[in-house]
């Protein structure tokens, strides 16, 4: 039986046509971009599931935000509004724009870690760990077993594992550790949910040893809708509520707003501590811009300021959640291999259990992104081994995680345009056997996957 789904919390004001493109011309594009769908030009895109990440259709109130721009280079009444939005729903003191999330890490990053350091995390994310690492410290994964393993059903895949914290707490000494990075929800997990019992946790273990807690807020709203729906006795709570609740066990933030922010730049450092705000506020003006703008437009802070309350609206949550859910549900019935249970911003194919004939470092996900694109203009993202990257011995990582992700834009598509999507992944599985991996043929040094060039292997 269909799932009968939730009809859009919203209508329809403005369109954007699509490019609806032939095999021949998607051929030619695919080659073009070195078979990386970072490279694909958008006009040869029919449905873009690439990123949620600055993709969002604001609303009419942020648009109407735009024009109320205060643009005066210092002390704009938008970065006003925008403080006093993340004060309001986050409870934070002091607040640090930036021209999207990496700029926060990178503030971040700089002011609290010295080399030599590690920095435990729940799973690594590719921007967040490269900060880490270019200021001299060692990421340590500490999120449970269950987050590595696509089958495994667990209603907070993006937990702590306290032990495995705990042990690296023993193993390198609580002064080695300046931070846990504490991500609500996981990203590179599929978007899986921490609980409030494992954030007041691990927020106790780590304040016990005079740890900080830094909180990845970037889909913060999406976590707290799923606590809403699955921990027991927050049924009843607003989201503003479990918002608020969630970042009173963390010390700071940041924030990229493309994502649940829905705007389509900016970001932010939040924090409690003066000493370290005057340390960021130091490191902004050098990165970013003044403390008042930090690298964003007056009307860019305006549109953030009131997205952030729109994203913390339960209808909107609801339908977003319930839209991932949809494809997820598609897939699932299909016998596509996919994460479960369904995550809050995408649905990730498992490309190991796709093509289970490509070895990892002939690149799986990398071959079903592109091939989801030939077959169909859709374009998905590639998460496994080609975004985790190369340790400091300069081999490849391998992810027990090789995914595509199908990422769903805030308020962008309709279930006709997911129906589409199913449809390609389902007719591409019925392809598998066919298909051959690829050879990476340019790499940069950072952040590979956004340039990385690849060819197929005849
Ligand atoms: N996430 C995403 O598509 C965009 C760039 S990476 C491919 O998922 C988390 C959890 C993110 C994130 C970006 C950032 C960085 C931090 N944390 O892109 O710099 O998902 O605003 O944020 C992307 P910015």
């Amino acid at each position: 039986m269909e799932k009968k789904y939730m009809a859009e919390p919203y209508k329809i004001k403005m369109v954007e046509p699509i490019a609806v493109t032939t095999r021949a011309q998607r051929e030619e594009a695919i080659r073009r971009a070195g078979y990386n769908t970072f490279l694909l030009d958008s006009e040869d895109v029919y449905i873009d599931l690439l990123t949620d990440s600055g993709t969002n259709a604001m609303s009419d109130n942020q648009w109407a935000g735009l024009m109320l721009g205060d643009e005066a280079y210092a002390g704009s009444k938008n970065f006003k509004n925008l403080r006093s939005a993340v004060q309001d729903l986050y409870g934070f003191k002091y607040v640090v724009p930036t021209h999207q999330g990496r700029g926060a890490e990178n503030i971040l990053s700089q002011i609290l870690i010295r080399p030599g350091d590690y920095v435990p995390g729940n799973m690594y994310f590719t921007t967040t760990r490269a900060h880490q690492e270019l200021n001299g410290a060692t990421f340590r994964d500490v999120i449970i077993d269950e987050a590595h393993d696509s089958e495994a059903e667990h209603p907070f895949k993006g937990n702590v594992d306290l032990d495995k914290f705990q042990k690296l707490i023993d193993e390198v000494g609580p002064d080695r550790i300046p931070y846990i990075s504490l991500a609500i929800t996981v990203n590179m997990a599929g978007g899986q949910p921490v609980s409030m019992a494992n954030i007041r946790a691990v927020s106790e273990l780590a304040h016990s040893y005079g740890i900080k807690v830094i909180m990845d807020a970037t889909r913060c709203a999406e976590n707290a809708c799923f606590i809403k729906h699955r921990e027991p006795g927050y049924e009843d709570k607003s989201i503003r509520e479990i918002i608020r609740e969630q970042f009173s066990y963390a010390d700071g933030c940041t924030m990229s707003g493309k994502k649940d922010g829905i705007v389509n730049i900016g970001g932010f450092l939040g924090l409690n501590d003066e000493d370290l705000y005057q340390k960021a506020t130091s490191l902004v003006v050098v990165y970013e811009g003044m403390p008042s703008y930090g690298g964003m437009s007056g009307r860019d802070m305006e549109a953030l300021a009131r997205g952030l309350y729109e994203a913390a609206d339960y209808n909107f949550l609801a339908h977003r959640l319930a839209q991932v859910e949809y494809l997820h549900d598609k897939l699932n019935r299909a016998g596509i291999p996919i994460v479960k249970p369904a995550g809050g911003h995408a649905v990730f194919i498992d490309a190991r259990k796709f093509y289970p004939h490509i070895p990892q470092d002939q690149f799986p996900a990398q071959t079903l992104a592109a091939q989801l694109y030939l077959k169909s203009g859709v374009r998905s993202m590639e998460r496994g081994i080609v975004s985790a990257g190369r340790d400091k011995q300069g081999n490849h990582h391998y992810p027990k995680l090789e995914l595509v992700r199908l990422t769903i834009p805030r308020r962008v598509y309709t279930y006709a345009h997911l129906d589409v999507v199913a449809e390609a992944v389902i007719d591409l599985y019925k392809e598998r056997d066919q298909v051959k991996g690829m050879r990476m043929v340019y790499e940069p040094p950072v952040l590979r996957f956004f340039t990385a060039r690849f060819e197929p292997i005849e």
